[in-house]
């Protein structure tokens, strides 16, 4: 298998959480979405929708959208298994992950893509602007790259998706705290793919606002997050630090080469 992903991308990240859990090796092809590699004909062929991740099952055979990526390994590596086997928890996972494809998503894309595409993006002339909207395929995320290099998100619209992101930490507290039995995890008192997709928004959130994650705060997401970090998978997967990955890339910037 090949796995055309971004080390910083939640989606991949999810992806690799699962393909880690399951022990399943596969080649790593790192996509530069500051590049644009995502919208170049090769990828799209593998990913019409112009996003990673992108997975190579079988020569020429790919899959996308992270959700479905994820099913699909569990369905053909079925151990361990992550998702419940009840059908009610299994649809409560299935609309977690949306909710967090809806809900989480769009409000993180505003936080990183500010600080990870904007200083790039902001230096295109408009034809390079141009040239680069052409080649996506989604009207919203060519709006979202339209955004970034001319309109910048400002300081409002910043905190405002903040608040929105920190809702997954209220949904979350109170999942965990509805099952009888309770349980570390979210769905079905099992370790899931509900788990594994909100993990990287999490990781994300310890790094931007880690008070909403404090024992103090959310006890119940507090401790999921601790137990999650213990899973060989997650150190496995490499949900890198952000902030550390940005100064990498500022210092090898600063570097005449
Ligand atoms: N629903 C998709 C979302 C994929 C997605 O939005 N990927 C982002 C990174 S997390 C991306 O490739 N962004 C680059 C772009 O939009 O140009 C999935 O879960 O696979």
């Amino acid at each position: 298998m090949r796995l055309f992903h971004a080390w910083l991308s939640s989606a991949s990240r999810r992806v690799r959480l699962c393909l880690a859990e399951k022990n399943i090796a596969y080649e790593s092809v790192a996509v530069d979405l500051s590049k644009q590699e995502q919208h170049a004909p090769e990828f799209l062929a593998m990913n019409p929708n112009g996003v990673v991740p992108a997975l190579e099952i079988a020569p020429g055979r790919f899959l996308h959208e992270s959700s479905t990526i994820c099913e699909y390994l569990d369905d053909t590596v079925p151990e361990p298994p992550l998702r419940p086997a009840d059908p009610y928890a299994l649809a409560q996972m299935r609309n977690f992950v949306r909710w967090t494809d809806e809900k989480s998503l769009p409000h993180l894309l505003i936080l990183n893509w500010s600080l990870m595409l904007q200083p790039t993006a902001q230096q295109w002339s408009d034809q390079e602007l141009e040239d680069k909207l052409a080649r996506i395929p989604t009207a919203e995320r060519r709006e979202a790259w339209v955004r970034i290099a001319r309109k910048p998100y400002t300081e409002e619209e910043k905190a405002e998706a903040l608040r929105k992101l920190l809702l997954l930490v209220e949904r979350m507290e109170d999942m965990l705290g509805a099952s009888e039995v309770p349980s570390t995890w979210l769905i079905g008192g099992a370790y899931s793919l509900a788990d594994i997709a909100a993990a990287p928004f999490i990781a994300r959130i310890a790094e931007i606002a880690p008070a909403a994650l404090a024992e103090t705060a959310h006890p119940r997401v507090h401790r999921w997050w601790q137990a999650i970090q213990q899973r060989p998978a997650f150190a496995t997967a490499r949900l890198q630090l952000f902030g550390e990955v940005l100064q990498e890339r500022l210092r090898s910037t600063a570097t005449p080469h």
